[in-house]
């Protein structure tokens, strides 16, 4: 029999193994916590320790977790706290390959509650090799943008028609066509439309692909549709294959809503179809948005990635309506090689317009895609002037040339930045 303490887990001299999956946390001691007892406990809780010693015959330390760094920092808002910086190196054998829920369970599972921490923030994971390529990644990631899009080194675009629940499908799919011709490349569907009576799944699949071929044929530029498939589990997969039967190129899923093992599933069978995937991450400022507490958006994205997804939102880099965290080094994240699995492409997206443009492109570069929805239908000439506006507005960023220049020649941009100016939206 051998007994296993918390204080097992906790070694300031170890160097993790390359196999090791090696988790950073922001943690909050407990007032009767040391950093070094918090750290333990995480490490333990998170990987084969519990709050009692236990006897157990032989040894099962081999899938024991090790926190092997400490450090102090802070976050804003909360500087007055104890707080530190701790590394915790989990071993290769306690993660089941290619199972995305198992890994969180383990590393963003029981210890996010814990009583022995305040607040706890998983903020980054360095993933090895072996687990990292268990996953399939992305099958197409920012290649969409030549291979789908043909669009040199443009951003690509996108418009979500806005009222984001309410208009008919005869009303969405013509919105689809105004933005289409005016320019856009993509239509996205909103994160709470999915097969609601006033708006049926398969009448909005066939009518706005109508529309869209229409477009396509009218311009000759590819177009194309992110139509959110996001539904229980086999409905979703029957979504997929409809979308792929009617000669969609994406389907859209609001990845954390629907859960990663949704994802993974999809993922499976969008490799059959050749569908790319658009990840919507509604309800992730459940998990990222406190700077002291949750999972931070860098592990999300992360997670997002080796699951398989090809477009993921990640702010605007805090030029739109909500609140963003470290854009610019999440998507630095999605583009690094990670031993050869794909890339992802960054969307942009939430309350932007076309003033902010130039400035998103200085931030974040034109290897994005650039979505705006109230930015184009708020227009005061309606959807096809806005999708003018917004098409101006990127191609004269990417071209690096005066955004005022480009309103000289585009009447719609003008009145774009007659608008909303250069101004960030509530
Ligand atoms: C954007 C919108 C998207 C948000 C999501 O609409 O509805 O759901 O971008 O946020 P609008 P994020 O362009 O009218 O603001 O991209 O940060 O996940
Ligand atoms: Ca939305």
């Amino acid at each position: 029999m051998v007994g296993i303490t918390y204080e097992d887990f906790l070694d300031l001299g170890y160097d993790p193994a390359d196999s090791d999956l090696v988790c950073e946390f922001y943690v909050e001691p407990a007032t009767d916590q040391t950093a070094e007892s918090a750290a333990s406990w995480v490490a333990s809780e998170s990987s084969n320790g519990t709050w009692a010693e236990l006897q157990v015959a032989g040894s099962v330390t081999d899938l024991s977790a090790t926190a092997c760094g400490i450090t102090e920092m802070t976050v804003p808002g909360r500087e007055d706290r104890d707080a530190y910086r701790v590394a915790i190196a989990y071993p290769d054998a306690l993660f089941e390959p290619g199972n995305m829920p198992q890994v969180l369970s383990c590393i963003a599972g029981n210890i996010l509650g814990m009583k022995a921490v305040d607040r706890i923030r998983l903020l980054d994971c360095d993933w090895p090799e072996r687990l990292a390529t268990s996953f399939p990644g992305p099958q197409f990631g920012t290649s969409v943008r030549q291979d789908v899009f043909d669009a040199g080194d443009r951003p690509i675009t996108a418009t979500v028609p806005k009222p984001k629940v309410g208009l008919s499908t005869e009303q969405h799919a013509q919105i689809g066509y105004e933005a289409w011709t005016g320019g856009l490349d993509l239509l996205k569907d909103d994160e709470n439309l999915t097969d609601q009576a006033f708006n049926p799944f398969e009448d909005r699949l066939t009518e706005t692909l109508a529309q869209r071929d229409r477009a396509q044929d009218e311009t000759g530029d590819p177009k194309s549709y992110l139509l959110n498939v996001t539904a229980s589990g086999r409905e979703m997969l029957e979504r997929v294959d409809l979308a792929a039967e009617h000669g969609c190129e994406y389907v859209m899923v609001d990845v954390v809503t629907a859960g990663w093992a949704a994802v993974q599933q999809v993922r499976e069978r969008c490799a059959t179809h050749g569908l790319a995937i658009h990840a919507h991450r509604a309800m992730h400022a459940g998990f990222d948005r406190l700077p002291d507490h949750g999972v931070s958006m860098r592990v999300l994205a992360q997670v997002a990635r080796l699951c398989g997804v090809d477009q993921i939102h990640t702010g605007t880099a805090n030029l739109g309506k909500l609140a963003n965290e470290d854009t610019v080094g999440i998507n630095a994240w999605l583009y690094a090689d990670r031993y050869g699995l794909r890339d992802v492409l960054p969307m942009a997206s939430g309350g932007l317009h076309p003033g902010l443009v130039p400035e998103l492109v200085a931030r974040c570069g034109t290897n994005i895609g650039v979505q705006a929805g109230g930015g184009v239908h708020g227009h005061p000439d309606g959807t096809h002037a806005g999708a003018k506006a917004l098409r101006a507005a990127v191609d004269a960023a990417a071209a690096g040339r005066d955004i005022e220049t480009a309103a000289a020649e585009t009447p719609e941009l003008a009145t774009a930045l007659e608008q909303w100016g250069t101004e960030t939206p509530r």
